[in-house]
Order: structure tokens, then sequence, then C-alpha cells
């Protein structure tokens, strides 16, 4: 009998050795780059980019850690500026791939997982209105192409945690023929494993855009109402009875809930104000102001809105009068002008669209659209001129005089959309621009498309919190524009501090921006983190102009996710960039006078 005590001994003490090692190594873990549930953010890497976990740096011990897994559940409705600290290469990978592929903040997305609170942005009277129980119920249709993961399970289960289930019929995504492997494989598991029975995936052979991809969704649906939303999304507190209610009582009311704004760089949600949908005469949506005639109502800023034109992603309508209303034009590809479409369609042919306050959706607002048309089209083009052809009578003539080279242009069969009107013995559209949308200047073309952060800021300047020099504490050099401040972008280095020159003089106000001059914002770009710093005319909407000062000094950047820093000290060149924040005194700043 032969038996090897050697190689027991051998095993037994390797495995306890193993085991004591990762057990330690997990205790000295706490940056573990995996708030992420499923890990699906490191898809998109070969394996050697997987996390390096390092010891936490002292300052990041405490409190600061919000963005952990189950306190970003908690906490998410304020939002630590500090989640999107990059800790190693992964997380660059995750955010610059990401903002690349999805054009927004893609590691912060991961990080806040699947649920969080979000904050109540109801006007209080909302709060404390009734809604019928016997509510029709809803079938809520979400179609995506190339979603990031995380953003598409938020929408998705924001809608599963806060629908009533009685009301809730059945989500369906329609699959609109995405490329990434992630969302192919890892959705349809995660939909088997943690989601069973009301959510439906439906895939698409091929790219339909999404103007047919909804009809495909509806096509499929069986509750009565039908509710269309974007694929990143979160609903809100008691978003769907509020919906639900006008078309319980009127089945051609079409509502659109308030889009509260999802910020693209820092993923914090706002309020949005309370605006409706207008257009201008290139047939692009805008948001307009609510006319004070529509605000008059007892109960103030909570009764239904009257609004000429929807933004086209978010909306509640009667399954059965979507589909007697003749759907969607099915020859309109991709992307865009839809939204018009369903507008005048809705009022023409006797329905009505309305916002409701009392309902409150978020939506990420990117600062481009991260796909294009597989041919390349200009399908807003293509949609909006069948749209012109179909509904705008003469007025189509204010649409070719701002493109003359559309005049002549194809735009395929349109006879069935002709005959969805004569069917509906639809209204002329003088008769919508009389009655609907009369504040529209007939011949004098306005502005493009705005969102409402633009529309609320207006000229509002935020409080200054502190002002003075930026001082660098490890070369006593201060911060300053490379050039002259002007209007235009530029660099900024650092130089002898000069108490007196007033091109030095920084403010630090209570949006955290940090504003050279009075003039320039310190800012980022938010695709290329590798990009120095540089000085720009000042947005107002955070992000990339957002700075954290405070702690150990370090001044952070919060859609870039680092620390400003001086780089190659010695060289005397003044040359400032971006980096991985880890307490050096090369990081440190101090605003004083
Ligand atoms: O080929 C495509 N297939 C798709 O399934 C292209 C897009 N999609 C999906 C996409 O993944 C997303 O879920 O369709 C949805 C809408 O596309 P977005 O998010 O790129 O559109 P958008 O938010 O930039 O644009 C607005 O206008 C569009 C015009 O066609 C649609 O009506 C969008 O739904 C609409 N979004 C909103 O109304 C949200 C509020 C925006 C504002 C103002
Ligand atoms: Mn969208």
């Amino acid at each position: 009998r032969y038996f090897c005590y050697g190689c027991l001994f051998t095993s037994v003490t390797w495995t306890l050795l193993l085991f004591i090692y990762f057990n330690l190594s997990q205790e000295s873990q706490p940056l573990k780059n995996v708030p992420v549930k499923g890990g699906q953010s490191f898809k998109y890497f070969p394996r050697k980019f997987q996390p390096r976990f390092t010891r936490s740096p002292s300052w990041l011990q405490g409190p600061n850690q919000h963005w952990g897994k189950e306190e970003g559940r908690k906490k998410a409705a304020e939002l630590s500026p500090e989640m999107g600290m990059i800790f190693n290469e992964v997380d660059q990978e995750v955010r610059d791939v990401g903002y690349h592929k999805h054009a927004f903040n893609v590691l912060i997305s991961n990080r806040l997982g699947y649920h969080r609170e979000l904050p109540d942005t109801r006007n209080t009277k909302c709060k404390g209105k009734l809604y019928p129980v016997d509510l029709p119920s809803a079938s809520v249709v979400i179609c995506f192409f190339n979603e990031a993961f995380s953003a598409l399970l938020r929408t998705l289960h924001s809608v599963l945690d806060r629908t009533p289930s009685h009301l809730l019929h059945e989500v369906i995504l329609v699959d609109d023929n995405s490329e990434f492997t992630d969302l192919k494989e890892e959705l349809d598991a995660y939909i088997k494993k943690n989601l069973p029975g009301k959510v439906k995936l439906v895939r698409n052979a091929k790219r339909e855009g999404l103007i047919r991809g909804r009809m495909i969704g509806a096509s499929q649906a069986t509750g009565e109402v039908l509710v269309f939303l974007d694929s990143h999304c979160e609903v809100n507190e008691m978003w769907l009875q509020p919906l639900l209610t006008p078309i319980k009582e009127d089945r051609r009311a079409v509502v659109c809930p308030v889009i509260d704004i999802i910020s693209a760089d820092t993923l914090s949600y706002s309020s949005s104000p309370i605006v409706r949908g207008g257009f201008n005469w290139g047939l692009h949506f805008k948001w307009d102001p609510v006319p004070l005639s529509e605000l008059n109502g007892p109960e103030g800023a909570t009764v239904p809105i009257r609004s000429p034109t929807m933004a086209g992603g978010l909306f509640a309508m009667d399954r059965k009068y979507f589909n007697e209303l003749g759907q969607y034009d099915s020859g309109m590809d991709i992307w865009g002008g839809e939204n018009l479409e369903i507008s005048f369609r809705i009022w023409m042919c006797g329905g009505r669209l309305l916002i409701i306050p009392c309902s409150r959706v978020g939506h990420i607002f990117r600062k481009r659209r991260p796909y294009g048309s597989p041919g390349g089209q200009d399908t807003m083009a293509h949609n909006s001129l069948r749209l012109a052809h179909v509904w705008m009578d003469e007025y189509k003539e204010q649409y070719f005089a701002l493109r003359p080279e559309l005049r002549s242009r194809n735009y395929g069969d349109i006879s069935e959309r002709l005959a969805v009107r004569k069917r509906l013995h639809c209204n002329s559209f003088k008769w919508y621009l009389d009655h609907i949308y009369p504040e529209m200047q007939v011949s004098a073309p306005n502005a493009k498309a705005q969102h409402p952060v633009f529309v609320n800021k207006g000229l509002r300047r935020p409080k200054v919190l502190q002002r003075g020099r930026l001082r660098n504490l490890l070369t006593s050099t201060c911060l300053v524009a490379q050039g002259r401040p002007s209007e235009k972008a530029g660099i900024v280095v650092v130089r002898d501090c000069d108490s007196e020159d007033p091109e030095q003089a920084w403010a630090y106000d209570e949006e955290q921006e940090l504003i050279l001059a009075g003039l320039l914002c310190l800012d980022m770009s938010e695709t290329r983190s590798s990009d120095p710093p540089r000085l720009m005319k000042c947005h107002g909407s955070g992000g990339t102009q957002q700075w954290t000062l405070g702690r150990s000094n370090r001044l952070y950047q919060v859609s870039v996710g680092q620390c400003l820093m001086v780089v190659d000290p010695l060289s005397h060149k003044g040359y400032v960039a971006m980096g991985i924040c880890n307490g050096s005194k090369a990081q440190q700043w101090r605003l004083e006078d």
C-alpha cells in the first residue's frame, strides 16, 4: 500500500496558506472596485485590466466612502461628489470607454447599482393627492440600443420598485439589435434569474430604430395603457397613478410626466422646472415656459398642463387609442421627428396632450447622441420630411425655407399616413397653430432645441463662497491662465504668486465652480479626461466644471474623478494635470488671500 504523506502535507499547507492570504488580503481591500452588482463593468476589458487591489489611503477611510454597496442604495439621493473617484486604471477605462460608448459617466452609473433612492421632486401639494384605486393597468415599453447595462437595469428596477404591482401589467424590453455582448448575454441571464413573470424581452433581428422598435413593443403588450420610457430613466415616487388617472377619465388624453434631470457627468438627480413642449420651424423640439393661463388652476402647479408637443420618450396612452390613432409612422427610421408627428396627430385628430406635474421621471441628458444610423443617414431629416408632408399643409414651406435642400429629397411612400389623417377626420395644421400653439411665430424661425436646465438658470449667478489665489502647497506657486484670460478657452499653469494680480483671483461658488478673474470657469473635457484642465465659458450645469475643495486640501474634479496636481515640479514649466488622488503635496491647494 502506497500513500504519499508528503504530498498530503504539502497540499494541506498550501491550501491553508492560500486561505489565510486570501482572507487577509480581503481585509485590506476597502477599495475593491466592485460595488457593481454582476460585475458587468469589467466586460469591456481584457483580463489584465481586472482591478488591482490597493490599500486604502488614510484620507479615504471613514465617512468619505459614500459609494459603498449598501451606502449607495441609501444615500444616492444625496450623492457624494466623490462617487466618480478614480482609483486605478480599471476605473479610468470604465469611465473613458463609458463616455465614448454612452456619453455619460458609466463608472458612477455602475457604482450606483440598480436601485437607488431619489429626491422627491414633486410639489408638496402633490403628496396629498388621492388617486382612484381602480386604475387601468400599464404595459411599460422600453426600447433600447447599446444601452449601458447598469442604466438599463436601473430604469427597469425603478419601475419595478416604484409601481404598485396591480397597476403594472408587464414591462416589455425591446432590444433593438444591440451590438454589445453584455446586453445580449447578461441581460437574458439576469432576467431569467432575477425577474420572474412580469419582464418580457423582445429582440429585433435587425436594427429598426426607436420608432418601429416601440411599435413592436406595443404590439406585444396586453395591458390597458402603454407607457413608453427611454432606457436611461428612473421613475420617481408615485409616478404612475397621476398618469393613469387622466387616461381613465378620458381615453383620448395622452400624458407625459415632468422629465427630471439626471446629470450625465455626475448622475445626480435634480428637479426640472415645469415647462411644456413646443417646436421651431427647423422641426426641432424645444421647451417653452408655461403660459400663465395654463397655471391658473386653484391647485397651482399640480394640475395637468396642455402641451403643444411632447419630448418623445416618456409618455402614457391608452393602448387601443394608440392603435386607433395610427401608432407611429413605420416609414420613419432610427431617431427623430416621431415626437412632433405624434404630437400634431394627437391634437389635430381629437386627442389632448398633457404634462402631469405630479408625475416625475428622471432622464439622463447626454451632450451628444452616442450612436448613429446604420448607413449614416440623417434620419431626423428623413423623418421630419415625412411628417411635414403628411401633417403641416402649407406650413411645410416654413421648414423648407430653412432647409431648401430638402425640398426635392425623396421621403418614401406616405399614402398610409395620409389615409390615417383622412380616416380620423383630422383638423388642419392651421387649426393646430391657432388653437394649440398660438405662440408660434409664422415666418420667424426661432431658436434651437434647449434643455430646461438652461431655461431655468437664466442669469442667476450662484453665490461666491470663497475668494483668493489658488496656491499649490508643494511648489508654492499659483494657478493662472497660460495666456491672458479672454473669451476663448486656454489651459492653466502655475506661476509665482502675486497677491496684487487680478488675473490670479479665483472665486469658488455654491455650485462648486472655480471662476478666474470673474470671467471663466475651470473646466475639463468630458470625453478625454487625460486632457489638461482649461478655462472655458461657465455653462452652469455642474459636472465638468464642478470641483470640490476641502479635506486634505485636494482639488477634486467631480466628473473626471481625479485631483488637480502640479506635474514635474522640478522642471519649473508650471504644467498641471489631473491624476489619481493620492494625498501627495503636489495635489494640495489652498484658496487664500
Ligand atoms: O436605433 C435606435 N434604437 C433604439 O432602441 C436608437 C435609439 N433607441 C432607443 C434608445 O436606446 C433610447 O432608449 O430609443 C430611446 C431614445 O433614444 P435616445 O435616448 O438616444 O433619444 P433622446 O433622449 O436623445 O431623444 C428624444 O427624442 C427622440 C426623438 O426620436 C426620442 O423621442 C426620445 O425618446 C427622446 N427622449 C426624451 O424625450 C427624453 C427627454 C429628452 C428631452 C428633452
Ligand atoms: Mn434618451
